[in-house]
């Protein structure tokens, strides 16, 4: 490497004593074209592959180095598995040390090596001989890498910087700075940042690529970050820094995973496995969702489970390798970051997989919307896809009805706000039919209520608030349901009551009427707590609590002539009460208290006066 970009990566005293890399390194140097390239060293000896793996994000291109007097080595069929499951497709092979054997040996090595790489991304890569003692080969290989680097697509741009940390390390005067390769958009001096999964909030101090400052860093580069406030025991290599808001960590993922011809066995149901994300590294355990075990060169549906946050997007590709002894077993493709605990072996969990994985943005947005509604800026958030992909996507299936826009009044053409919520047709009629048929064993259990409090449905069906009251109004319009403010019931429930309970409710209003304002206990006419609830919400009494009850129309008067008496007098008092209606001190004080919790009276001292409300 330093013989190619004029600087040494290894930085340990360790490294500098045994000759190889023990952890990553980093150079960078001007191709003769004038582009400049970043340089990630990692590890070649498979003792210490994890590093390598917490290199290996976000790279264009990969040299594989291997040197002549040895050939290619046990590991270098797994580093060619992991670019392989990284999708990482370009690179060059570099064959050292030529200045160390015989021009025949030499040969024999590159057959070998050709014939090594059969199957593998590098197959038809270009092989560059150098000697990075003599520089033979090493403008050739500049050369070479100028070509490669050619056709590079530009880094996406998404608007959603993420910096996976490889390394950290504080410098007096500056505090702590993180490096990585940036992706998914630039980083800016100043700029509000997050580091995840553990969600401290920070700033970007500073910035440097290739040892130079920088006010903005853009994606594809090797980028240092000086960060505001935070000290090295906060952050580790693994998290990743980010802008705020839209990376939510996760403990659970849906995958498309490809098991490698060479795994040494099949992976099988609840395998332990570690994860390599990022730069990042954490245990797992994985349920197969299509296939009693994945065999060697087969692929398969899987469900990730983490005992700990992880950082990582759809989209994202990962490796699983065997904890002990270490080896890889496979990698693949994050589909879903959030999604439900699946059932193995469902067809429609597959088919919705399968629509993340492959499709449109329609139809991501689709299979994202399947469940639950959306905030449309959590869309943005949790689809790696540009966010005016997203909303015209949106657009579309709003205008296809495939989807709603949860808001009153809101047509296929209103405008969308990012508040906004969003629901697939299916699952929006799932929730109602859930809603009514909760409704309809409510109605069954205590046919003597209203309705169901709206809240208890709403905490049962697990919607965000907005969300469902968006919803609700929705089916009320549609006369789905009934909404009467803090109850909803079915359209066509109606408190009834049983001929026999008809009977002692009469006989109890009969007598209400002939003492309207020292009015019998209901359980006197055998009338119990239900029964009153159920007149009290029919409207034909007002029940002041457990013993006193009002027929509607007496309570209306004596509301009215309470506060007929206080426009006049100013106040009344609780005796002033007794006295007006010829009741006793616990009727009065029972109305008045009322009066004052529903807000239509207020207390002062011993006194009552209007509330201003009433
Ligand atoms: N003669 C000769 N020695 C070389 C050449 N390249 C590297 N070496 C020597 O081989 C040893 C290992 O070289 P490195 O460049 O550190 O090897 P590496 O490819 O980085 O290996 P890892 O760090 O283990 O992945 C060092 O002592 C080098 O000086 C070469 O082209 N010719
Ligand atoms: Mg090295």
């Amino acid at each position: 490497m330093q013989a190619l970009t004029g600087i040494d990566p290894d930085r340990l005293t360790e490294e500098k004593e045994r000759q190889l890399t023990i952890d990553l390194g980093f150079a960078w140097f001007d191709l003769p074209s004038g582009r400049q390239v970043s340089v990630v060293d990692v590890p070649g000896h498979e003792r210490f592959i994890k590093n390598m793996l917490a290199g290996v994000g976000g790279i264009d291109a990969a040299l594989l180095v291997i040197a002549a007097d040895e050939g290619p080595m046990p590991q270098t069929e797994e580093h060619l598995d992991i670019l392989g499951l990284l999708e990482i497709e370009r690179g060059l092979v570099v064959l050292t040390k030529i200045d160390m054997v015989e021009p025949e040996w030499r040969e024999l090595v590159v057959e070998e090596i050709r014939e090594r790489l059969q199957g593998s991304p590098f197959a038809n890569a270009e092989m560059i001989a150098v000697s990075a003692l003599k520089g033979d080969g090493i403008d050739e290989l500049r050369q070479a890498l100028d070509h490669l680097l050619s056709d590079i697509p530009p880094h996406t741009e998404i608007g959603k910087p993420r910096l996976p940390i490889d390394r950290v390390f504080s410098v007096t005067g500056f505090g702590t700075i993180v490096t990585g390769t940036l992706l998914g958009g630039p980083l800016e001096v100043g700029q509000d940042i997050e580091l995840q999964p553990s969600g401290i909030k920070t700033r970007v101090r500073g910035l440097q690529s290739h040892q130079q400052k920088v006010e903005k860093a853009l994606p594809g580069r090797r980028t240092a970050v000086n960060l505001t406030g935070v000290s090295v025991d906060d952050v580790a290599r693994g998290d990743v820094i980010t802008a705020p808001g839209w990376l939510k960590p996760t403990t659970m993922l849906d995958a498309r995973v490809r098991v490698v011809e060479n795994a040494p066995f099949a992976l099988e149901q609840n395998d332990e496995v570690d994860f390599f994300v990022g730069s990042s590294e954490t245990v797992a355990r994985v349920t197969l969702l299509d296939a009693e075990k994945i065999e060697p060169g087969n692929e398969g549906w899987i469900q990730i489970r983490f005992p700990k946050q992880v950082a990582a997007v759809r989209g994202d590709r990962f490796i699983v390798r065997r904890p002990s002894p270490s080896e890889t077993i496979g990698g693949g493709l994050v589909i879903d970051p959030h999604p439900r605990r699946h059932r193995r072996f469902r067809k429609e969990v597959i088919e919705g997989l399968e629509a993340l994985a492959s499709g449109s943005p329609q139809e991501i947005l689709l299979q994202t919307l399947e469940h639950k509604p959306w905030e449309l800026r959590e869309l943005y958030r949790a689809i790696t896809l540009p966010e005016e992909d997203v909303r015209s996507a949106a657009y579309e299936l709003l205008a296809s009805e495939d989807i709603i826009h949860l808001k009153r009044g809101a047509t296929p053409e209103s405008e969308l706000t990012p508040a906004d919520y969003l629901i697939a047709w299916p699952a929006y009629r799932d929730t109602l039919d859930r809603i009514q048929k909760m409704l309809g064993e409510y109605h069954q259990k205590s046919p003597l209520r209203k309705g169901m409090a709206k809240e208890e449905v709403r905490s049962r069906i697990d919607m965000p608030q907005r969300a469902f009251e968006e919803l609700v109004a929705r089916a009320a319009d549609a006369s789905a349901i009934a909404d009467e403010g803090n109850i909803i019931r079915k359209p066509q429930h109606q408190i009834q009551f049983t001929d026999d309970q008809r009977k002692r409710i009469d006989r109890y209003l009969q007598a209400l009427q002939e003492q309207p304002f020292s009015p019998p206990s209901p359980s006197q006419f055998d009338l119990d707590n239900e029964l009153v609830m159920a007149l009290n919400e029919t409207g034909e009494v007002v029940r002041i609590d457990e013993s006193i009850v009002f027929p509607r129309s007496t309570f209306d008067d004596m509301k009215q002539q309470v506060l007929d008496l206080i426009d006049q007098n100013g106040s009344i008092t609780l005796a002033q009460f007794r006295d007006h209606f010829g009741t006793s001190r616990k009727y009065a004080q029972a109305v008045l208290e009322y009066f004052d919790h529903h807000r239509i009276t207020r207390r002062v001292g011993d006194e009552r006066v209007r509330n201003v409300h009433a």
